[in-house]
């Protein structure tokens, strides 16, 4: 039996690689679109695939030329796609509208009309996020809930949203959306808060730093495991009708909190190295998400494992690690939450070891 195609976008971002990895394991021939730039400096742009790289078959392509993607699309004629690869970074998406919107809609557009065109039986995800939501108009928040979206990027991925559904409804493709809460790891890029911080506070300790500069602390997010995530992509797809789902822990904690216990877990308080600088605040913040995952735990039998203590935990132990210090040998009691700052966060904590517990809905 020929094995199933995919193909990813953003393969060699974060989820992208998770995915990757996923895929080959369940006996998928992984394709990937990537800049060619990427293909001439693989050390730093293919850094997260390449423990997989020669598993690995990748074109090159980009979100802004239709021509590359068709041409993709018509060479490796996917059996799924995973459309992963946006302009994600919400903050820059203030500092240059227009690239975001170009690039999100326009990429997400080009490849539904290859797909339609090229491949219409080829099952397509769409990275949708929970930026969507943005000012909240309910929670917790579900596949339900208006949108209030408060950022270009925001507003790209409710169009990437539409798009997805539109194709599905008028062309009859399998098609589908994730919104998808925040969700990081080890691999998360440096740019997004939570690594920021892990990294940060393995730099102070490291004596690479003194001190870590962050915006607005008191936004909350529902923050999950990334490997998780993506199995949920790949679910979504092997339904036998197309819908869209929220991907969600269920439970929120501040940004203050992430950093609260990153130091605490390296022995340290936050409150002596973290400086809020009004530079990094958003013209229009996104307070408070927290996603209401019934529907995929329902209908896809996915369930989020690890808690908010384990993912940080796991993040800070891999940054202390690349800077060649072993938190569990550095800071005593590290192995427990035990340190005199007191939970609860602005969330329930998970369990002391950090499983995340039943989410109550
Ligand atoms: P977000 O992630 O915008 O939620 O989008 P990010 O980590 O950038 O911000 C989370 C919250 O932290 C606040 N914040 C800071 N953020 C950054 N990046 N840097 C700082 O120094 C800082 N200080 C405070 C922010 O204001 C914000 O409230 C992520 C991305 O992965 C999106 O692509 C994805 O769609 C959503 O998650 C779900």
């Amino acid at each position: 039996m020929t094995a199933r195609r995919a193909l990813i976008s953003g393969i060699t971002g974060q989820d992208g690689s998770y995915l990757a990895e996923l895929l080959l394991a369940r006996g998928y021939e992984v394709h990937g679109i990537v800049r060619r730039v990427a293909l001439h400096d693989p050390e730093n742009r293919l850094s997260r695939l390449l423990p997989i790289r020669d598993c690995l078959h990748l074109h090159p392509g980009s979100l802004e030329s239709y021509a590359s993607l068709h041409q993709v699309l018509a060479k490796v004629q996917p059996h799924e796609c995973y459309h992963l690869a946006a302009q994600s970074f919400v903050s820059y998406s203030f500092d240059d509208e227009f690239s975001t919107l170009n690039t999100n809609i326009n990429g997400t557009h080009y490849l539904l009309a290859a797909i339609k065109n090229l491949v219409p039986e080829c099952r397509f995800y769409f990275s949708g996020s929970s930026e969507m939501f943005g000012k909240v108009e309910q929670v917790p928040q579900n596949e339900d809930t208006p949108f209030h979206h408060r950022s270009s990027y925001g507003i790209s991925k409710v169009a990437g949203f539409h798009l997805t559904r539109n194709y599905r409804e008028a062309y009859g493709l399998y098609a589908c959306s994730g919104i998808l809460f925040n969700h990081e790891s080890p691999r998360r890029g440096h740019e997004f808060v939570s690594r920021k911080i892990t990294s940060g506070v393995a730099r102070i300790l490291a004596g690479k730093a003194d001190r870590l500069c962050l915006g607005n602390l008191d936004a909350l997010r529902d923050w999950g495991h990334a490997r998780e995530y993506v199995e949920a992509m790949w679910l979504m797809l092997q339904q036998p009708q197309p819908e869209d789902y929220v991907v969600a822990t269920g439970e929120t904690y501040s940004v203050r909190d992430f950093a609260q216990l990153s130091f605490a877990l390296a022995g340290l308080d936050y409150r002596d190295f973290v400086v809020t600088d009004p530079e990094l605040y958003r013209p229009a913040e996104v307070n408070v998400l927290t996603g209401d995952a019934t529907k995929a735990i329902e209908k896809l039998g996915w369930t989020p494992k690890t808690g908010f203590s384990a993912l940080v935990r796991e993040m800070l132990e891999a940054d202390c690690d690349s800077v060649g210090i072993d938190l569990s040998l550095s800071v005593p009691h590290s192995g427990q939450i035990s340190h005199p700052w007191q939970l609860p966060l602005a969330g329930q904590l998970t369990g002391v070891d950090g499983v995340l517990q039943q989410p109550g809905f």
